[in-house]
Protein backbone atom coordinates (compact mmCIF):
# COMPACT_ATOMS: atom_id res chain seq x y z
CA UNK A 1 0.00 0.00 0.00
CA UNK A 2 1.22 2.81 -1.03
CA UNK A 3 1.23 6.00 1.56
CA UNK A 4 -0.74 9.71 -0.60
CA UNK A 5 -1.64 13.02 0.22
CA UNK A 6 -5.25 13.12 0.98
CA UNK A 7 -7.11 14.49 -2.27
CA UNK A 8 -10.52 16.18 -1.99
CA UNK A 9 -12.13 13.43 -3.41
CA UNK A 10 -11.30 11.22 -0.19
CA UNK A 11 -13.31 13.25 1.73
CA UNK A 12 -16.92 12.32 0.60
CA UNK A 13 -19.25 13.10 3.42
CA UNK A 14 -22.26 14.47 2.68
CA UNK A 15 -22.67 17.13 5.59
CA UNK A 16 -19.97 19.47 4.12
CA UNK A 17 -20.08 21.45 0.95
CA UNK A 18 -21.27 24.96 0.57
CA UNK A 19 -24.71 24.29 2.08
CA UNK A 20 -23.15 23.90 5.25
CA UNK A 21 -20.53 26.11 4.53
CA UNK A 22 -22.47 29.05 3.79
CA UNK A 23 -25.24 28.89 6.58
CA UNK A 24 -22.64 28.53 9.74
CA UNK A 25 -20.51 31.44 7.33
CA UNK A 26 -23.52 33.78 7.79
CA UNK A 27 -23.82 33.25 11.42
CA UNK A 28 -20.10 33.61 11.63
CA UNK A 29 -20.04 36.40 9.55
CA UNK A 30 -22.89 38.03 11.95
CA UNK A 31 -20.72 36.86 15.47
CA UNK A 32 -17.76 38.66 13.89
CA UNK A 33 -19.03 41.63 12.30
CA UNK A 34 -20.88 42.54 16.18
CA UNK A 35 -17.43 41.60 17.91
CA UNK A 36 -15.69 43.85 15.51
CA UNK A 37 -17.84 47.40 15.68
CA UNK A 38 -18.23 46.72 20.05
CA UNK A 39 -14.75 46.38 19.72
CA UNK A 40 -14.09 49.08 18.23
CA UNK A 41 -16.54 51.04 20.39
CA UNK A 42 -14.58 49.79 23.23
CA UNK A 43 -11.29 50.60 22.02
CA UNK A 44 -12.47 54.22 21.16
CA UNK A 45 -14.01 54.60 25.12
CA UNK A 46 -10.61 53.63 26.24
CA UNK A 47 -9.05 56.10 25.13
CA UNK A 48 -11.18 58.44 22.98
CA UNK A 49 -9.53 60.91 20.24
CA UNK A 50 -10.10 64.26 20.09
CA UNK A 51 -12.92 64.13 17.69
CA UNK A 52 -14.89 62.14 20.19
CA UNK A 53 -17.14 63.11 22.79
CA UNK A 54 -17.97 60.05 24.43
CA UNK A 55 -21.36 60.25 26.01
CA UNK A 56 -22.31 59.73 29.47
CA UNK A 57 -25.77 58.40 28.79
CA UNK A 58 -27.12 55.92 28.58
CA UNK A 59 -25.45 54.93 31.98
CA UNK A 60 -25.20 51.53 30.92
CA UNK A 61 -24.14 51.56 27.51
CA UNK A 62 -20.71 49.63 28.23
CA UNK A 63 -22.37 47.47 30.37
CA UNK A 64 -24.05 46.44 26.80
CA UNK A 65 -21.92 46.95 24.03
CA UNK A 66 -18.91 45.10 26.06
CA UNK A 67 -21.25 42.27 27.15
CA UNK A 68 -22.26 41.98 23.33
CA UNK A 69 -18.58 41.78 22.43
CA UNK A 70 -17.71 38.94 24.82
CA UNK A 71 -21.08 36.82 24.21
CA UNK A 72 -20.85 37.20 20.35
CA UNK A 73 -16.61 36.15 20.02
CA UNK A 74 -17.68 33.42 22.61
CA UNK A 75 -20.53 32.24 20.25
CA UNK A 76 -17.80 32.42 17.28
CA UNK A 77 -15.89 29.50 19.10
CA UNK A 78 -18.30 27.11 18.13
CA UNK A 79 -19.27 28.22 14.75
CA UNK A 80 -15.86 28.68 13.63
CA UNK A 81 -15.19 25.54 14.29
CA UNK A 82 -17.66 23.79 12.48
CA UNK A 83 -16.82 26.37 9.90
CA UNK A 84 -13.51 24.97 9.33
CA UNK A 85 -14.41 21.54 9.63
CA UNK A 86 -17.12 21.84 6.98
CA UNK A 87 -13.94 23.62 4.13
CA UNK A 88 -11.53 20.89 5.85
CA UNK A 89 -10.92 18.86 2.43
CA UNK A 90 -10.32 22.14 0.56
CA UNK A 91 -7.15 22.32 1.98
CA UNK A 92 -6.20 19.52 -0.11
CA UNK A 93 -6.90 20.76 -3.36
CA UNK A 94 -4.58 20.81 -5.66
CA UNK A 95 -3.40 24.23 -7.13
CA UNK A 96 -3.24 24.20 -11.19
CA UNK A 97 -0.11 22.93 -12.39
CA UNK A 98 0.97 25.11 -15.00
CA UNK A 99 1.94 28.92 -14.24
CA UNK A 100 -1.68 30.93 -15.43
CA UNK A 101 -3.32 33.31 -14.33
CA UNK A 102 -5.51 30.46 -12.71
CA UNK A 103 -2.69 29.45 -10.65
CA UNK A 104 -2.05 33.43 -9.56
CA UNK A 105 -5.69 33.69 -8.16
CA UNK A 106 -5.51 30.29 -6.37
CA UNK A 107 -2.38 31.78 -4.88
CA UNK A 108 -3.96 34.84 -4.02
CA UNK A 109 -7.08 33.16 -2.88
CA UNK A 110 -4.97 30.67 -0.17
CA UNK A 111 -2.96 33.31 0.73
CA UNK A 112 -6.49 35.64 1.72
CA UNK A 113 -7.82 32.75 3.75
CA UNK A 114 -5.03 31.96 5.40
CA UNK A 115 -4.81 35.30 6.62
CA UNK A 116 -8.58 35.29 7.24
CA UNK A 117 -8.35 31.92 9.60
CA UNK A 118 -5.04 33.14 11.06
CA UNK A 119 -6.22 35.92 12.49
CA UNK A 120 -9.79 34.48 13.44
CA UNK A 121 -8.14 32.22 15.40
CA UNK A 122 -5.90 34.94 16.91
CA UNK A 123 -8.73 36.50 18.21
CA UNK A 124 -11.21 34.55 20.22
CA UNK A 125 -8.21 32.41 21.59
CA UNK A 126 -6.67 36.15 22.20
CA UNK A 127 -10.14 37.55 23.63
CA UNK A 128 -10.96 34.38 25.27
CA UNK A 129 -7.37 34.40 27.51
CA UNK A 130 -8.30 38.16 28.34
CA UNK A 131 -11.47 36.86 29.88
CA UNK A 132 -10.08 34.45 31.85
CA UNK A 133 -6.66 36.49 32.57
CA UNK A 134 -4.43 34.30 31.13
CA UNK A 135 -1.57 36.18 29.44
CA UNK A 136 0.80 33.25 28.55
CA UNK A 137 3.35 35.45 26.55
CA UNK A 138 4.19 39.63 26.98
CA UNK A 139 2.52 41.45 24.91
CA UNK A 140 -0.13 44.29 24.87
CA UNK A 141 -3.39 42.22 24.94
CA UNK A 142 -5.54 45.83 23.71
CA UNK A 143 -3.30 47.43 20.30
CA UNK A 144 -2.15 43.58 19.18
CA UNK A 145 -6.54 42.28 19.81
CA UNK A 146 -7.26 45.60 17.72
CA UNK A 147 -4.47 45.31 15.01
CA UNK A 148 -5.93 42.07 14.37
CA UNK A 149 -9.46 42.92 14.27
CA UNK A 150 -8.77 44.88 11.40
CA UNK A 151 -6.60 42.18 9.25
CA UNK A 152 -9.70 39.73 10.35
CA UNK A 153 -12.32 42.11 9.05
CA UNK A 154 -10.59 43.22 5.80
CA UNK A 155 -9.83 39.44 4.58
CA UNK A 156 -13.35 38.29 6.02
CA UNK A 157 -14.70 41.32 3.48
CA UNK A 158 -12.46 40.08 0.44
CA UNK A 159 -13.63 36.58 1.24
CA UNK A 160 -17.33 37.12 1.41
CA UNK A 161 -16.57 39.21 -1.97
CA UNK A 162 -14.58 36.82 -3.70
CA UNK A 163 -16.95 33.81 -2.56
CA UNK A 164 -20.45 36.14 -3.39
CA UNK A 165 -21.41 34.27 -6.19
CA UNK A 166 -20.79 30.56 -4.37
CA UNK A 167 -22.23 31.43 -1.32
CA UNK A 168 -25.91 32.95 -3.07
CA UNK A 169 -26.01 29.73 -4.81
CA UNK A 170 -25.20 27.82 -1.82
CA UNK A 171 -27.79 29.02 0.56
CA UNK A 172 -30.55 27.83 -2.22
CA UNK A 173 -29.01 24.56 -2.25
CA UNK A 174 -30.99 21.87 -0.80
CA UNK A 175 -30.18 21.05 3.27
CA UNK A 176 -32.17 17.06 3.79
CA UNK A 177 -31.28 15.39 1.85
CA UNK A 178 -29.68 12.11 3.16
CA UNK A 179 -26.56 9.75 1.67
CA UNK A 180 -27.29 5.78 2.04
CA UNK A 181 -26.79 4.18 6.08
CA UNK A 182 -26.50 8.04 6.73
CA UNK A 183 -29.06 9.89 9.83
CA UNK A 184 -27.91 13.21 9.92
CA UNK A 185 -28.62 16.08 7.21
CA UNK A 186 -27.52 19.28 6.93
CA UNK A 187 -30.40 20.74 8.34
CA UNK A 188 -29.78 18.36 11.63
CA UNK A 189 -26.08 19.12 11.36
CA UNK A 190 -26.67 23.12 11.16
CA UNK A 191 -29.17 22.77 14.07
CA UNK A 192 -26.89 20.91 16.45
CA UNK A 193 -24.22 24.08 15.51
CA UNK A 194 -26.69 26.57 16.35
CA UNK A 195 -27.79 25.06 19.53
CA UNK A 196 -24.27 24.30 20.85
CA UNK A 197 -23.33 27.90 20.25
CA UNK A 198 -26.61 29.09 22.29
CA UNK A 199 -25.50 26.54 24.85
CA UNK A 200 -22.16 28.32 25.10
CA UNK A 201 -23.53 31.30 25.44
CA UNK A 202 -26.51 30.17 27.79
CA UNK A 203 -23.30 28.54 29.99
CA UNK A 204 -21.13 32.09 30.00
CA UNK A 205 -23.42 35.33 29.46
CA UNK A 206 -24.61 35.56 32.92
CA UNK A 207 -21.86 37.29 33.88
CA UNK A 208 -22.93 40.46 31.98
CA UNK A 209 -26.48 38.98 31.67
CA UNK A 210 -28.46 38.95 35.39
CA UNK A 211 -31.34 36.99 34.32
CA UNK A 212 -28.66 34.04 33.34
CA UNK A 213 -26.75 34.20 36.31
CA UNK A 214 -27.52 30.71 37.98
CA UNK A 215 -27.44 29.10 34.94
CA UNK A 216 -24.19 30.34 33.35
CA UNK A 217 -22.16 27.33 35.51
CA UNK A 218 -18.74 28.35 33.07
CA UNK A 219 -19.05 32.32 33.71
CA UNK A 220 -15.43 33.18 34.68
CA UNK A 221 -17.06 35.65 37.12
CA UNK A 222 -19.82 35.08 39.13
CA UNK A 223 -21.23 38.15 39.95
CA UNK A 224 -20.11 38.06 43.52
CA UNK A 225 -17.08 39.22 46.06
CA UNK A 226 -16.94 41.51 48.91
CA UNK A 227 -19.89 44.07 49.24
CA UNK A 228 -21.35 42.22 45.95
CA UNK A 229 -18.97 43.11 43.62
CA UNK A 230 -16.13 40.88 42.38
CA UNK A 231 -12.48 42.14 42.76
CA UNK A 232 -10.35 42.12 39.68
CA UNK A 233 -7.47 43.23 41.51
CA UNK A 234 -6.56 43.16 45.00
CA UNK A 235 -5.07 46.35 47.03
CA UNK A 236 -2.13 43.81 47.41
CA UNK A 237 -2.04 42.90 43.77
CA UNK A 238 -1.38 46.12 42.82
CA UNK A 239 0.52 47.27 45.55
CA UNK A 240 -1.90 49.89 47.28
CA UNK A 241 -2.10 47.80 50.23
CA UNK A 242 0.09 50.43 52.98
CA UNK A 243 -0.56 54.02 51.30
CA UNK A 244 -4.02 52.64 51.33
CA UNK A 245 -4.37 51.86 54.73
CA UNK A 246 -2.61 54.43 55.79
CA UNK A 247 -4.69 57.01 58.52
CA UNK A 248 -2.76 59.47 57.82
CA UNK A 249 -3.98 59.77 53.91
CA UNK A 250 -5.21 62.47 52.33
CA UNK A 251 -6.12 63.40 48.83
CA UNK A 252 -4.74 65.94 47.06
CA UNK A 253 -6.95 68.33 45.04
CA UNK A 254 -4.54 70.39 42.27
CA UNK A 255 -6.43 73.29 40.14
CA UNK A 256 -4.02 76.15 38.67
CA UNK A 257 -0.72 74.82 40.53
CA UNK A 258 -2.53 75.15 43.82
CA UNK A 259 -3.34 72.03 45.80
CA UNK A 260 -5.78 71.45 48.54
CA UNK A 261 -5.77 68.49 50.76
CA UNK A 262 -8.41 66.43 52.46
CA UNK A 263 -8.87 63.64 54.57
CA UNK A 264 -11.53 60.98 54.44
CA UNK A 265 -13.16 63.10 57.46
CA UNK A 266 -12.91 66.20 55.28
CA UNK A 267 -14.64 64.32 52.27
CA UNK A 268 -17.42 62.77 54.22
CA UNK A 269 -18.24 66.45 55.62
CA UNK A 270 -19.13 67.62 52.31
CA UNK A 271 -22.67 66.78 50.54
CA UNK A 272 -22.68 62.89 49.55
CA UNK A 273 -24.79 61.79 46.44
CA UNK A 274 -26.08 58.19 46.08
CA UNK A 275 -26.27 56.81 42.54
CA UNK A 276 -26.54 53.38 41.08
CA UNK A 277 -24.30 52.21 38.83
CA UNK A 278 -22.77 49.45 37.20
CA UNK A 279 -18.96 48.40 37.25
CA UNK A 280 -18.38 47.06 33.53
CA UNK A 281 -15.29 44.93 33.33
CA UNK A 282 -13.69 45.07 29.51
CA UNK A 283 -13.51 40.85 30.32
CA UNK A 284 -17.61 41.27 29.53
CA UNK A 285 -18.62 40.91 33.61
CA UNK A 286 -20.32 43.72 34.59
CA UNK A 287 -22.21 44.24 37.78
CA UNK A 288 -24.68 47.10 39.30
CA UNK A 289 -24.01 48.60 42.50
CA UNK A 290 -24.94 51.72 44.55
CA UNK A 291 -22.45 53.96 45.71
CA UNK A 292 -22.10 57.04 47.84
CA UNK A 293 -19.36 60.03 47.97
CA UNK A 294 -18.97 63.26 46.66
CA UNK A 295 -19.83 64.63 43.03
CA UNK A 296 -16.52 65.32 41.25
CA UNK A 297 -18.07 68.66 39.86
CA UNK A 298 -18.42 69.44 43.03
CA UNK A 299 -14.15 68.96 43.98
CA UNK A 300 -13.58 70.73 41.10
CA UNK A 301 -15.70 73.76 42.20
CA UNK A 302 -13.99 73.43 45.67
CA UNK A 303 -10.61 73.74 43.78
CA UNK A 304 -11.60 76.89 42.01
CA UNK A 305 -12.55 75.25 38.56
CA UNK A 306 -15.27 74.98 36.57
CA UNK A 307 -18.18 72.42 36.73
CA UNK A 308 -17.08 71.77 33.17
CA UNK A 309 -13.14 70.28 33.72
CA UNK A 310 -11.11 67.59 32.58
CA UNK A 311 -9.83 65.54 35.46
CA UNK A 312 -6.69 63.59 35.77
CA UNK A 313 -7.05 60.50 38.30
CA UNK A 314 -4.21 59.27 40.32
CA UNK A 315 -3.72 56.33 42.40
CA UNK A 316 -1.64 54.74 45.33
CA UNK A 317 -1.00 51.58 43.11
CA UNK A 318 2.68 50.96 42.55
CA UNK A 319 2.52 47.81 39.77
CA UNK A 320 0.85 46.95 36.71
CA UNK A 321 -1.39 48.65 34.55
CA UNK A 322 -4.40 51.33 35.45
CA UNK A 323 -2.61 53.17 37.34
CA UNK A 324 -4.14 56.57 36.52
CA UNK A 325 -7.36 57.60 34.16
CA UNK A 326 -8.46 60.54 32.39
CA UNK A 327 -11.50 62.46 32.79
CA UNK A 328 -13.30 64.65 30.02
CA UNK A 329 -14.96 67.51 30.81
CA UNK A 330 -18.71 65.85 30.40
CA UNK A 331 -17.57 63.17 32.71
CA UNK A 332 -16.91 65.55 35.37
CA UNK A 333 -20.20 68.15 34.97
CA UNK A 334 -22.15 64.66 35.03
CA UNK A 335 -24.36 64.59 38.28
CA UNK A 336 -23.47 61.03 38.63
CA UNK A 337 -19.91 60.78 38.71
CA UNK A 338 -18.44 60.44 41.94
CA UNK A 339 -15.62 60.26 44.40
CA UNK A 340 -17.06 56.76 45.80
CA UNK A 341 -16.30 56.36 49.66
CA UNK A 342 -19.16 53.89 50.33
CA UNK A 343 -20.03 50.59 48.23
CA UNK A 344 -23.50 49.34 48.93
CA UNK A 345 -23.77 51.07 52.18
CA UNK A 346 -21.01 50.51 53.44
CA UNK A 347 -16.94 51.76 53.42
CA UNK A 348 -15.28 50.33 49.96
CA UNK A 349 -13.11 47.83 51.45
CA UNK A 350 -9.75 47.86 51.17
CA UNK A 351 -9.96 45.79 47.59
CA UNK A 352 -12.47 47.69 45.81
CA UNK A 353 -10.80 50.59 46.65
CA UNK A 354 -10.25 52.63 50.02
CA UNK A 355 -10.35 55.05 51.01
CA UNK A 356 -12.16 55.95 47.43
CA UNK A 357 -12.41 55.40 44.15
CA UNK A 358 -13.53 56.36 40.83
CA UNK A 359 -17.19 55.62 40.03
CA UNK A 360 -18.60 57.50 36.84
CA UNK A 361 -21.85 56.63 34.11
CA UNK A 362 -20.62 54.66 30.54
CA UNK A 363 -17.23 54.04 31.24
CA UNK A 364 -15.05 51.10 31.01
CA UNK A 365 -14.47 49.43 34.30
CA UNK A 366 -10.72 49.72 33.86
CA UNK A 367 -10.80 53.57 34.51
CA UNK A 368 -13.06 53.59 36.84
CA UNK A 369 -9.76 53.85 39.33
CA UNK A 370 -9.50 52.24 42.99
CA UNK A 371 -7.48 53.56 45.66
CA UNK A 372 -7.12 57.56 44.58
CA UNK A 373 -4.76 60.13 45.88
CA UNK A 374 -4.44 62.94 43.64
CA UNK A 375 -6.64 64.93 41.44
CA UNK A 376 -5.53 66.64 38.94
CA UNK A 377 -8.03 69.24 37.03
CA UNK A 378 -7.66 71.62 33.87
CA UNK A 379 -9.98 74.22 33.26
N1 LIG B 1 -6.05 51.67 40.54
C1 LIG B 1 -6.71 50.69 39.90
N2 LIG B 1 -8.03 50.81 39.68
C2 LIG B 1 -8.72 49.84 39.04
C3 LIG B 1 -8.07 48.68 38.55
C4 LIG B 1 -6.68 48.59 38.75
O1 LIG B 1 -6.03 47.62 38.35
N3 LIG B 1 -6.03 49.59 39.42
N4 LIG B 1 -8.80 47.70 37.91
C5 LIG B 1 -9.96 48.19 37.19
C6 LIG B 1 -10.74 47.14 36.56
S1 LIG B 1 -10.05 46.27 35.28
C7 LIG B 1 -12.06 46.95 36.88
S2 LIG B 1 -13.06 45.93 35.98
C8 LIG B 1 -12.62 47.59 38.06
C9 LIG B 1 -13.12 46.47 38.93
O2 LIG B 1 -13.50 47.02 40.09
P1 LIG B 1 -13.66 46.15 41.39
O3 LIG B 1 -12.43 45.29 41.52
O4 LIG B 1 -13.78 47.15 42.46
O5 LIG B 1 -14.91 45.36 41.20
O6 LIG B 1 -11.71 48.37 38.78
C10 LIG B 1 -10.83 49.13 38.02
N5 LIG B 1 -10.04 50.00 38.84
MO1 LIG C 1 -11.73 45.31 34.16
Amino acid sequence: MSVRLPRVEDFSDRLRGPETTSRVGTALGITFGICFLTGVWSHLQYDPPGWLTVPTSPAGLYRFTQGLHVVSGTAAIPLLLVKLWSVFPKLFERPPCRISRELLLHGLERVSIAALVGAAIFQLVSGTLNVVQWYPWDYSFRRTHYAIAWVAIGALLIHIAVKLPVIRAALAGPLDEREQGQDLTRRGLLLTTGAAAGLTVLFTAGQSLPLLRKVSVFSVRSGEGPQHLPVNRTARAAGAREAAADPGWRLELVFDRKSVFLDRAALEAMRQTTVGLPIACVEGWSVGAHWTGVRLRELAQLAGAPARSRMFVTSMQTHGAFATSELPRQFVADDRTLLALELNGETLSLDHGFPCRIIAPNRPGVLQTKWVTKLEVFA
